[in-house]
């Protein structure tokens, strides 16, 4: 079974939503970072970085990896589908380019939009509103993996910690997002 590496009120629960959206059992390693355990060398084994969420699966530590593992769970269009290089642009833009931003917006950090690969931080967010304007979800009909990386992005920045300003857009794609029961799962587990 599949082990998550996780703490409250953090990052891992984007990790948390794609699980809970797989609807398969894994079990939940409680990995605390106001106690310091993310740093402790047992953990720095699983995640050398000393970050959470971390997943488990043999091997492969990284949390997207559930999107393929479950394809019953259609979170990744398959190899060959004529969406997959979109789906795989938008889970890449997340932490790309979206959390840089978010980040760039909150520190008010002032870097040459040429040199950093995100650009300039408000046109990741005018590149999202357009994206998401038709909807339901960034890939159109099909909800994915995908969604719950920008998803999880725009919960942070926009709906909780309100560091990046609502648009209409992402008011009805948070909408639907927070309207899934995984998402309400997870987002309790999250609270801690
Ligand atoms: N790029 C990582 C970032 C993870 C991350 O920054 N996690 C924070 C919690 S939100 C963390 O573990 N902080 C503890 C620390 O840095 O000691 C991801 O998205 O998974």
């Amino acid at each position: 079974m599949m082990q998550l590496y996780w703490s409250p009120r953090s990052r891992s629960f984007t990790a948390l939503w794609l699980m809970e959206e797989t609807g398969k059992p894994y079990e939940r390693v409680l990995t605390d970072i106001s106690t310091g355990a993310q740093k402790k060398a047992e953990y720095l084994a699983i995640n050398p970085m000393g970050k959470v969420p971390a997943l488990k699966d043999g091997e492969a530590t990284l949390a997207e990896a559930a999107a393929e593992r479950y394809p019953d769970a259609k979170l990744a269009p398959p190899l060959g589908d004529s969406s997959r290089a979109k789906y795989l642009y938008w889970l890449f833009f997340a932490p790309g380019c979206v959390e840089p931003a978010m980040v760039q917006i909150a520190t008010k950090i002032e870097m040459n939009p040429v040199a950093a690969g995100w650009g300039e931080a408000q046109r990741v967010f005018d590149v999202l509103d357009v994206a998401l304007a038709k909807g339901p979800w960034i890939l159109g009909e099909n909800f994915s993996a995908a969604d719950i990386a920008i998803g999880s992005a725009l919960n942070f920045c926009v709906r909780l910690f309100k560091m990046v300003p609502s648009r209409p857009s992402f008011e009805a794609y948070l909408a639907r997002c927070v309207a899934r029961p995984a998402f309400q799962r997870a987002e309790k587990i999250a609270a801690g």
